[in-house]
């Protein structure tokens, strides 16, 4: 305080203006490390940030290691999400297991509400032997439904 008892203004002054500075240098680093964190494996789409692990696993296992991550599984939820995902199938070559599962009669998200938007190929779903609860997308971003205990590439989303 000065001798008013107030409030010193010209000290708060610079104590914002070092903040400001030391938040510039702040951005400035997260935004270095997010490049480094999308090289190569990664994808970030608005607030959503894709990541392949660059192996196969079924959806039961892929399931458990994107939750052990703090993540989900991949659950594109709009055309540019969509895009991000193929994008890392085809640098991957590998068809992903996306997050959603046919649950109660109908495809739904991890956290059960219904797709909001879908990029099923032609004649999919198609439910074949009876047997596909879970969905793929092929390195074209169209999605199949498959059986859950193939392997896969595992896509997670945080
Ligand atoms: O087991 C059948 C699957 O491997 C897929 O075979 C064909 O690509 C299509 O019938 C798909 O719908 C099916 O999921
Ligand atoms: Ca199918």
């Amino acid at each position: 305080k000065g001798e008013s008892g107030l409030p010193d203004i010209t000290a708060l002054r610079q104590q914002v203006a070092a903040l400001q500075t030391q938040l510039q240098g702040l951005q400035s680093t997260l935004s270095q490390y997010k490049k480094v964190e999308m090289f190569p494996d990664g994808r970030s789409v608005g607030e959503k940030i894709f990541k392949t692990g660059g192996f196969e696993k079924t959806f039961a296992e892929a399931q458990q290691i994107c939750r052990q991550a703090g993540g989900e599984m991949a659950s594109p939820r709009s055309a540019a999400e969509n895009a991000a995902v193929q994008q890392l199938a085809i640098a991957q070559n590998k068809n992903v297991f996306l997050g959603m599962t046919y649950t109660n009669g109908k495809f739904t998200y991890p956290t059960g509400q219904p797709l909001v938007y879908s990029n099923w190929a032609p004649g999919e779903p198609n439910n074949d032997s009876g047997a596909e609860q879970c969905v793929e997308l092929y390195t074209n971003g169209k999605w199949n439904d498959k059986k859950c205990g193939e392997n896969r590439l595992v896509v997670c989303e945080f």
